[in-house]
């Protein structure tokens, strides 16, 4: 029976392409988006620092073209449940979490996603996923109408439900079931120009928090962008300006280097749309609301807590001098105060590795004279081991809070919220979080191993 299911790996490729169709017609400039990355990608694959990129081979390439990651935004504990299990269906695990507090945005996320490697090379489709924290609303009654409105809509379909419920008991889906799953999956993300409440509760909503209205208003949470995955981003944002997308003022995350690390995004800010917000009397109200949005990321190496720690140290020094205006007005002088204070982080592959500070996958160059003295550094010396960057498959909080923040508006307000938690986001998920440095630690660790395994086999 159990070979008869199709493969989790295989339906969300399916929904992630899925996806992809829904929201290249859902907005048009996101398609403009794909052409540019996957120009830039090919010019990069075939230029001159391909080698630099130093990817690994049918793993790390084969899927840029394909890869991508979205957000949403859901309005109560039980959605989040419920969006965990559809998940799962897809071999997609909750891993991380993002506390958004300090960057005044009302919601606690986390990162769904494959774990393993083979699953990451298969696809490696993330989303994003936002818990709202209603709570954050002060005024009572309006918090009470909120919760209100959440508790009465159903997101997911009759089918989605049920083919999940299905998966569950017979541990998977045949290949007809996927299908209708990943038809039946796609319909919550999908946009909605018809709001769920009056043009004044929407206005009410709106200036407690223009996310609050974002999740409140609408029948299911749409997808608010997709993200393309680009081999050089500043070609890419280039690329985006000469096309008249308009483009967020800096690049978020560390500095362009020769070795990238962690992940730069950009993105291009939401469009204005227009909604219906039904009347009492039955007629309808034309507002308009912005949501939705592109993004391109760019990325590199994960790091090791060691490494995360200096990353987020020599950031917060640098914000601490300079922040990035949202008009762009001083976006040279952060880049370059950036590219400065990054001087810290080594910028080459083995010197990473040897203070520790990101992770690699090993293969094997040559098999060596004897197998005696199996040390690894002295394995990299001789060049019998070759490192190649395991890449970073999850995001980061600062620039998370720059993506959110420069797609809500300069007025969306900045007073830093009171701390979210962590194990309240857990108690709503219905499970934990997983520690995406554990899952680094383990893919380095097999990776070595597997090495170490083969070079004693053959010196037997
Ligand atoms: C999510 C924003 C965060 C990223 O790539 O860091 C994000 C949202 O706007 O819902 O997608
Ligand atoms: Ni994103």
């Amino acid at each position: 029976m159990t070979q008869n299911f199709a493969q989790p790996d295989t339906i969300r490729a399916d929904f992630s392409a899925a996806m992809s169709a829904m929201y290249r017609t859902e907005v048009p400039a996101y398609g403009d988006l794909l052409e540019i990355v996957q120009d830039t990608n090919a010019a990069t694959l075939n230029g001159p620092s391909a080698a630099g990129l130093n990817l690994t081979p049918d793993e790390d390439t084969t899927r840029i073209s394909e890869e991508r990651h979205g957000a949403i935004r859901l309005g109560t504990a039980d959605e989040l449940a419920m969006m965990a299990r559809v998940f799962a269906v897809m071999g997609m695990y909750p891993v991380g979490y993002y506390d958004l507090s300090a960057a005044a945005v009302p919601v606690h996320s986390t990162a769904f996603r494959p774990t393993t490697r083979a699953a990451l090379a298969a696809n490696p489709f993330r989303v994003f996923t936002s818990l709202l924290r209603l709570e954050l609303i002060t005024d009572d009654t309006l918090r009470a109408q909120a919760a209100a409105i959440l508790a009465k809509r159903q997101i997911f379909t009759a089918g989605a439900v049920a083919l999940t419920e299905k998966a569950e008991a017979q541990g998977g889906l045949s290949s007809e079931d996927a299908t209708k799953f990943v038809a039946e999956v796609l319909e919550t993300f999908r946009w909605h120009a018809d709001a769920c409440v009056d043009i004044d509760t929407f206005n009410q909503l709106n200036s407690a928090h223009r996310l609050i209205a974002d999740v409140v208003s609408f029948k299911g949470p749409h997808i608010n962008h997709l993200t393309p995955r680009t081999l050089d981003i500043d070609a890419a944002q280039v690329g985006m300006v000469e096309r008249g997308l308009p483009a967020k003022a800096v690049v978020e995350g560390p500095p362009r280097r020769d070795c990238p690390i962690l992940l730069r995004q950009t993105s291009f800010k939401a469009l204005e749309e227009p909604v219906k917000f039904p009347s009492a009397d039955g007629t309808a109200t034309v507002g308009s609301h912005t949501a939705r949005f592109g993004e391109i990321e760019q990325r590199g190496v994960a790091l090791t807590p060691k490494g995360r720690d200096l990353y987020d140290r020599t950031l917060a020094a640098v914000r601490a001098e300079i922040l990035p205006a949202g008009d762009g007005s001083n976006a040279a002088a952060y880049m370059a105060a950036l590219s400065d204070a990054f001087k810290v982080f080594p910028d080459d592959w083995r010197g990473m590795y040897d203070q520790g500070l990101a992770h690699f996958k090993f293969s094997i160059d040559h098999i060596p004279d004897t197998t005696r003295d199996l040390d690894t550094v002295a394995l990299l010396d001789e060049g019998v081991l070759t490192l190649s960057p395991i890449i970073y498959e999850d995001f980061l909080p600062v620039s998370a809070a720059g993506i959110f923040q420069s797609n809500l508006g300069d007025d969306a307000g900045q007073d830093s919220h009171s701390a979210s938690s962590k194990a309240e986001f857990e108690k709503a998920l219905g499970t934990s979080v997983a520690d995406e440095f554990a899952l680094y630690q383990q893919i380095e660790d097999a990776s070595l191993s597997a090495c170490l395994d083969q070079i004693r086999k053959a010196g037997q």
